[in-house]
């Protein structure tokens, strides 16, 4: 009995955590840079209500194995925000507006 009400709760407690992890917004801004020694992005980026931004120009983290052939800078861009667990965000897809 108090066994299947703690694995319940478990699950309970891991898909709330599954529903939290990983928060992403869709983006389109223009890159103005790219160091692809440091992975690394700069991009105007307008508001993003997803994560309660304002408009700005930043440097963005890019996730690991994204490719960044085909950025050239300045470049209108479309890609993934993605805030991980630990509320680090980075860039996990990343296209150019054609
Ligand atoms: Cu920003």
């Amino acid at each position: 009995m108090y066994k299947k009400i703690f694995v319940a709760a478990l699950l309970g407690l891991l898909s709330g955590t599954a529903l939290a992890a990983g928060k992403s917004a869709q983006v389109t801004g223009t890159l103005h840079g790219v160091d692809a020694q440091k992975r690394i992005l700069n991009i105007d980026h307008p508001a993003v209500p997803e994560f309660q931004w304002p408009p700005m120009r930043m440097d963005f983290t890019v996730g690991k194995g994204l490719s960044l052939e085909g950025l050239k800078p300045p470049q209108q861009v479309r890609f993934t925000l993605t805030q991980s667990d630990d509320g680090q965000y980075a860039i996990t897809e990343i296209a150019p507006v054609r």
